[in-house]
Formats: C-alpha cells, structure tokens, sequence
C-alpha cells in the first residue's frame, strides 16, 4: 500500500480528518517516513488539549514515564548510558561540494544509507506520533515551523512541554516553510530505554531541513526543536540575517522598575539556567533564542517555552524559584533522578537521600556498580527536570511577545577556574565578540558524553550546535550591528574562578550582584575601570549592591581577591585561542588584529605592575 492509503490504514478517523487540510509537502514527509519505519498506527496531534492528554497518558501507558506523588509530576529514564547529548554520533552530512571545515561530518549518501537501513520498520509494533510545532511565538515575525515524527511518547510529551504547538499554522497555510524531525527510540528493554545504544545517531541533512535520531531517548538528541532545530537554524539565520543563539532572555529590573533585556549565551551546566531564575529578576527563556533587527535595535525571543534545566543543586536555599515551580502540582517530568516512595530525589537536593529506589540503571541500591566495575550515582549528573516556563513564579510578561524584548546586554558566562574575572564589560561590540564571544573557553560538563572538567574552546557557547563555517559566524556578530544605532554593551562573567587553594570563591547568589552591576552599566547609571581586558566593576558599586542585594559585606580584599587581572594566564589565553583560529580558513583580521591588541595592553601593564594587577593600578 503507498501514499496516501497506507495512511488510511494507520490513521483512526480523527487523525485521518486532521491530514486532510495539510500540504502535499507535509504529507509526502510523513508518508515517506511511514512506508520507511512501519509503524502500527499513526496520531496527528493538532493543538488541542485533548490531544496532549492523549500523548501524556500514552507515555504513562507504555512506561515510558512513571506518576510521582505530587499531581501532574512523572518520571522518566533514559538507559545508562544515553544520559546526555552524544556529539560523537552527531553528524552532518555533506556532499563533496559543500565543506564544513571543522565540524563532525559524514558523506551524504552514506550517512543516509546507515540511517535509512537503521530505520526499516523501527516502528512496527509501535505508534508514530505527529507533531506540529513553532519555534518563537506562533505567527510572529520570528517563527520558525517544524514537523517531528517520533515514536516516543516521552519525547512528544516533552514537545509539547517545551514548544508551542502550530497546527493552525499547517492547518491554515498550505506553503509553510518547516524543518523535518525524525526520532525513533529503537528497540527498547525492559526499562523502556533504547536498547542498540551502539547504533545511535543523530544526522543532520541542511539539504532538506531534516534530522534524523535514532537508537537514543535523551531529550537533547531527540527532541527535534531543541538542539537539533538549533543547527537548521543557525544555518536559516546565516542565510536571512539574524542570529539563532545559545542563549537565555531575562529582564534585569531596574530602580526605577523599568525592565532591562539582556540574553545569555553559557555552554550547558555553565548557570545559563540558574541566571535567568535569580530572585528578584524575570525569565523569557533559559536556552535558545532568535535574535533579530528591527528599527536600528536588537530584539530577542525565546525559542521555547519551557525549561529542560539541570536539576542538580536545586534546593530550597540556592534555586528557590525551580524549587517552588518543582513541589507544586502540574505538569513536570523529572529525568534520571532517583524515585522512592514516588518522590523522585537528585544530587543537592538538600535533603536526606534514600539508599534505595529505582533509577536509570533500574532496580537501585547505594554501591551498585556498572559493567565497568564504576558506582552508580543515585542521580545523574546530568538529570533533568521539563517544566514550563509559565509554572516559575518570575515569567515574565513579555516572554509571548510577538515583536520581541529589546536587547540591552548580550552576556558570555564558562566554567573558568583561573583566567577570567567575574564580570567585567567589553570596550565596545567588536571587541567583545572577539575578545569575549569567540574566545568563550569553559571546562567541560555532564551535558555531553566524555571526560568532564577538560577546558575546551567554545565559541559564543554555540559549537556543538554550529552549522556553518567559524570564520562566518564570527563575521556575522561581527556585522550584526552595522546598521545599529546603540549597540547592545556586551559582558563576560566567571561563576567558577578558584583560589590558590582550588576552592571557589564566588558565591551562589553573586550572580545577582553581577546583573544588577551590568544593568547599571547599560543604562550608565555607574563608572568602571578600564583594564587590558575590557571595563571592570569599582569596589563602591559593587560593596554597595553585595549589601543591599544580599546584605553581605563586600570587603576590598574580597574586591581584590575576584578582580585583580591575572596576566599569565590571560596571555595564555589569547594563545590558545589565536592557534585554533590560525588553524581555520577565513577567519575575519579583525578576529587577530584585536587579540594582538589585547595581548601588548596585557603584556605592558604586566612589565609594570607585575603578573596579578589589582584593579585600583587601572584607575
Ligand atoms: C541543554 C544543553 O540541554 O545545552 O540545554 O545541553
Ligand atoms: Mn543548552
């Protein structure tokens, strides 16, 4: 049976009704991928409330999400060794004519062989779910459309948590321009994870706008909109003139209580999430977001409208906002923390941990071990919680604005144990996107597969999803502004800077300090001091905000001790990051010419005051 028939077969009457008014090029996709993967039966899910329950239920019904005590709230678990994104296994596929110097790549014809022999009749005994979904506000001038098939109801269920739903758009408009995601969990075992770990692969092919996952459940390599939507998108921005960032959107509230925009770009398990839900300030997204020009300004959207966030080390003391949002009724999906009694449990969580219960190794007790002889934690590492971003008492209002939030700050924030000061202002938009944003290193974190804690180059925090060549990318922040009257100031912080001892000394709720410093300084409410690396906070502004946001004392010895300019390693720093640029093609002069500058200002202020330079030597 072909085409349309076969949709027949597999569709109930309601599904059948809701295909009906799409496009040819909807339908073609989806049949192409129902002959392919076989599934039993197939759900359209439109924008109803209905259909979500459908999909909720279906995930509880098959297992693949479990019910907790408090209502709404479900567990699931992903195999143990599908806990996080697998960079390895993600590929794009390229054609002898189109080179992506650098980035993990597979030949087209290849790569879709595998895959499509992967994916021969995946699905038979399974249903496929149908999703039609927008990226930013449906119907702003931001939208991005996008079709996912899958075959997890845990990875619709996120969906919906996460994304909009756009059914109308598809239903109402035959030529919409969408990316395609195909996601098949595979085989599963007797805990509902993808069994054929070893054939997991996530392909992205730009010459279709599809990606393909298969064999893995983990959100980040599944859920099309989130990380895999991220490349088509970067690629989209690249050819129409915006950026598709890594990035959150909160408002810094100001005295007077006007609302300052700022987005955050951070590699993952960096606090770009715990940012953006700081007391006293408000969220319009935690993740990705889509940044465009309108006007002679910058405005943003949030991609999303939920929150895959790191669950580790929400507790009622250090993330009262997730906490709250995390106890109260409604819907939550938490994954791959430790469940007993129904009360799922995560690493710093504050309280008392059970020392049995079932986790993503299955039936658990403390002293477990892998096959490799390795503990297993009570909870990953990387666990996870869905929520949306309405649940979180400081949404802000502006978070569905169609047009946007204006963008006053753009922040670049890695996991940096020496080098960096906690925050400090770049001296203007060229020099921050090289001497910052192109310069991001972090060390390495439970959010991707492999050794953690390695340093690593991380361009705007944006490599792992970058899908065009470096020397482009950075020439496109570069442009973005050229027709922009007030560009956005741009900051660089450092929540993980160490002592001699290797004891961090910034606190949990610094942050707050660091924001509240940046919105003064984007409205020129306080002075800086300018040093080889950019403009950093004086001890006054900063003794001032630590006792009124935090009523601590903010001692100048405390200033010194996260302020002073540590030059070797500074230097070291626009070493490494000057040889990975001299090892790529077209990277634009401006890229050198600005680090050789910052370099010969650090190197004459380290001949006269020494290696580590307290900041009143600036003044
Ligand atoms: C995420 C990530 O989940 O970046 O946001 O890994
Ligand atoms: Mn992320």
């Amino acid at each position: 049976m072909v085409g349309i028939d076969l949709l027949k077969e597999k569709c109930n009457a309601n599904s059948l009704d809701k295909i009906s008014g799409l496009s040819r090029e909807v339908i073609d996709f989806i049949v192409k991928y129902v002959e392919l993967c076989n599934p039993d039966s197939i759900f359209i899910r439109d924008d109803s409330k209905e259909d979500a329950e459908y999909i909720k239920n279906k995930s509880l019904e098959l297992k693949e999400e479990g019910s907790l005590k408090i209502s709404g709230h479900s567990v699931h678990f992903d195999g143990l060794h599908d806990q996080a994104r697998d960079k390895e296994n993600t590929k794009f596929l390229i054609t002898p004519d189109f080179k992506l110097e650098g980035l993990n790549s597979i030949d087209r014809d290849k790569g879709i062989g595998e895959i499509e022999l992967l994916l021969k009749d995946i699905m038979k005994g399974k249903e496929m779910y149908v999703l039609f979904m927008g990226l930013g506000p449906v119907g702003s001038e931001f939208s991005v459309y996008a079709v996912q098939l899958t075959d997890s109801a845990y990875v619709a269920h996120s969906e919906d948590i996460l994304y909009r739903g756009a059914y109308r758009v598809f239903e109402d408009n035959t030529d919409v321009d969408f990316f395609k995601y195909l996601h098949s969990a595979g085989e599963l075992d007797e805990n509902q994870a993808s069994k054929n770990i070893d054939r997991r692969r996530i392909y992205v092919d730009f010459s279709k706008d599809t990606v393909y996952s298969v064999n893995t459940q983990y959100a980040g390599n599944t859920v099309g909109l989130k990380k895999l939507a991220l490349r088509l998108a970067i690629r989209k921005a690249d050819r129409e003139g915006w950026l598709a960032e890594h990035m959150f959107v909160m408002a810094v509230h100001g005295e007077d209580g006007e609302k300052n925009y700022f987005t955050g770009a951070y590699p993952s398990s960096c606090g770009k999430t715990s940012t953006c839900m700081v007391e006293g300030e408000s969220i319009v997204g935690d993740d990705i977001a889509y940044l465009k020009k309108r006007g002679g300004a910058i405005y943003a959207v949030n991609v999303e409208r939920g929150i895959f966030g790191i669950i580790r080390d929400v507790n009622e003391d250090d993330a009262p906002l997730i906490w709250e949002a995390l106890n109260k009724e409604g819907e939550a999906i938490f994954s791959n923390i430790l469940v007993n009694d129904k009360i799922p449990y995560w690493d710093g969580d504050g309280r008392i941990t059970p020392t049995e219960g079932n986790n993503f190794s299955g039936s658990w007790c403390s002293g477990k071990i892998d096959e490799f002889g390795s503990e297993i934690p009570f909870s990953h590492a990387n666990a996870r919680y869905t929520i949306r971003i309405e649940s979180l008492n400081n949404a802000d209002s502006e978070k569905e604005n169609p047009e946007g939030v204006l963008v006053k700050g753009i922040i670049y924030g890695g996991r940096d144990s020496n080098t960096w000061v906690p925050v400090f202002e770049s001296f203007n938009w060229a020099h921050g996107v090289v001497s910052i944003a192109a310069s991001l290193e972090s060390e390495t974190t439970a959010a991707t597969l492999g050794k953690t804690g390695e340093r690593k180059f991380n361009l705007m925090a944006n490599l792992d999803f970058l899908s065009i060549p470096i020397g482009k990318y950075i020439k496109n922040h570069l442009d973005f502004v050229k027709d922009i009257g007030d560009s956005p100031a741009m900051f660089g912080v450092n929540y993980f800077l160490r002592n001699e001892h290797g004891e961090y000394i910034s606190g949990m709720h610094d942050k707050r300090v660091w924001l509240k410093w940046m919105e003064l300084r984007v409205n020129k409410k306080v002075g800086a001091i300018s040093t080889p690396i950019g403009n950093i906070p004086k001890h006054k502004d900063l003794e001032k905000l630590f006792k009124e946001l935090l009523n601590k004392d903010f001692s100048l010895d405390d200033y010194n001790m996260f302020f002073s300019i540590r030059c070797s390693q500074n230097l070291e720093k626009i070493e490494r990051v000057s040889n990975i640029y001299h090892g790529f093609k077209e990277i634009p002069a401006e890229v050198f010419s600005i680090l050789n500058e910052q370099e010969s200002r650090i190197r004459e202020a380290q001949n006269k005051f020494g290696d580590l330079i307290a900041p009143d030597k600036f003044i």
